[in-house]
């Protein structure tokens, strides 16, 4: 297996750490480009991740991990119980539909450039608020250890990412969140997405426009 990948990336860190947890062996290509013409054969919308299993390609995370959880089922990231793993969904949706996109550096630098510097941060702040509103209220009475229990499931790869952006580039007050913040110390002193979270490069054409303390 191959992974077009950027280690700053949340939708690929999902991916990656699905990718950990089921114990599936891969390459990791990190793409710095999202106009590489090689790439671009891969994934026409340029952005990571892309998976390329096989003669199988998929881009976009929603999409590989459902690959990934129907083709290898080891550490199954959805649990059998409907109520549970529909929450998993929606959770998975509001990350990667509501927030996720409303805070990609692309939209904020365009927000920069268009506004002003100084909109980037309440614009990323502003929708990330809204999105995390809602997964609160919504894991209230399901959450366990991790987000919807005591395992760790398809809504603890979208929220543990979503949260360190948050947290640590977009400097977003959390005080309304408790069970969110606590999900967050949870997810940082768990050794798989520790794995994850450390990994980075520095100064690269992509992320390393907007640094990570300063969006
Ligand atoms: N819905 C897609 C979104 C992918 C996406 O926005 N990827 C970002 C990184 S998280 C990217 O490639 N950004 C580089 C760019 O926009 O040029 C997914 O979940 O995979």
């Amino acid at each position: 297996m191959k992974l077009y990948s950027h280690p700053l990336s949340s939708c690929s860190r999902r991916v990656r750490l699905a990718l950990l947890l089921k114990g599936l062996e891969y390459e990791c290509i990190n793409i710095t480009s999202s106009t590489d013409p090689e790439f671009l054969k891969v994934n026409p919308m340029g952005y990571v991740p892309a998976l390329v299993d096989g003669s199988t390609i998929v881009s976009d995370s929603y999409a590989i991990l459902l690959y990934l959880e129907e083709k290898y089922p080891q550490h199954a990231l959805l649990p059998q119980d409907l109520k549970r793993k529909t929450l998993n969904y929606q959770v998975a949706s509001i990350v990667s539909s509501s927030i996720q996109p409303l805070q990609n550096l692309v939209l904020v630098n365009y927000i920069g450039e268009l506004v002003s510097p100084d909109e980037k941060l309440p614009w990323a702040q502003y929708h990330i608020r809204n999105g995390f509103v809602a997964v609160e209220k919504l894991l209230v009475n399901y959450a366990g250890k991790y987000a919807t229990g005591d395992e760790i499931c398809l809504a603890d790869l979208y929220l543990a990412f979503q949260l360190d952006n948050a947290i640590n580039r977009f400097k977003v007050d959390m005080a309304e969140f408790p069970l969110l913040l606590k999900l967050n110390k949870t997810y940082t002193e768990t050794p798989s997405f520790q794995q994850i979270l450390t990994e980075t490069i520095k100064d690269d054409p992509v992320f390393g426009i907007i640094k990570r303390q300063e969006a």
